[in-house]
């Protein structure tokens, strides 16, 4: 199977400060971290949804990862993010799922005809390797394939 588990849900905001706290106090949940990441056009903070469960390697140590609510600021209106909030909104923007490998993973969807808009990986949050599906070929859902990082 090449997906493991959701390891984070995407979702588009027009202030990072506000959203963090907005989520943080109606949630309880934990920040993470937050980055700048400026090849995706990002600022973006990862909040940790319940406890970090023996399931692999991932950022948190070996044999243990979290799922996290990422939470997305454009850096400017001609980036995915702007563009997205500019057409519809704040909202659910992708799904990320946990793959063991990401490059077998792209090669996977791109044999089964899913248009990959990443053919390497890619710069993600928690220094995870990242690409992304195009949400025509997955029923209207941008997806990401998130590696984490080892340990
Ligand atoms: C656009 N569309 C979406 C969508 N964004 N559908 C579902 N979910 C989204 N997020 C639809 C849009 O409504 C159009 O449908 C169609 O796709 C093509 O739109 P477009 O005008 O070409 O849109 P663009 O130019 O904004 O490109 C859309 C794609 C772009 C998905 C190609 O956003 C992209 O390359 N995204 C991947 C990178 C990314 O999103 N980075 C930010 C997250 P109609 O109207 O034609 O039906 S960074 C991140 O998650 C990180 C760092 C991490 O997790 O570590
Ligand atoms: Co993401």
């Amino acid at each position: 199977m090449l997906l493991s588990r959701i390891d984070h849900v995407g979702i588009a905001v027009t202030n990072l400060e506000e959203a963090i706290e907005r989520y943080r106090s109606a949630f309880g949940l934990e920040l993470a971290a937050t980055e700048t990441n400026a090849p995706q056009g990002v600022r973006e903070a990862m909040l940790r949804v319940g406890p970090s469960v023996l399931n692999g390697v991932g950022p948190d140590g070996e044999g243990l990862v979290s799922s996290y609510v990422q939470l997305l600021e454009p850096l400017g209106p001609d980036t995915p993010v702007g563009k997205f909030l500019a057409r519809r909104g704040e909202g659910l923007h992708h799904v990320g799922y946990a793959v063991d490998d990401v490059q077998v993973a792209i090669e996977s969807l791109a044999a089964q005809g899913v248009r990959m808009l990443d053919s390497q990986p890619r710069h993600g949050s928690l220094g995870a390797s990242i690409a992304f599906a195009h949400p025509k070929d997955l029923s209207g859902v941008l997806t990401e394939l998130v590696q984490a990082a080892q340990g």
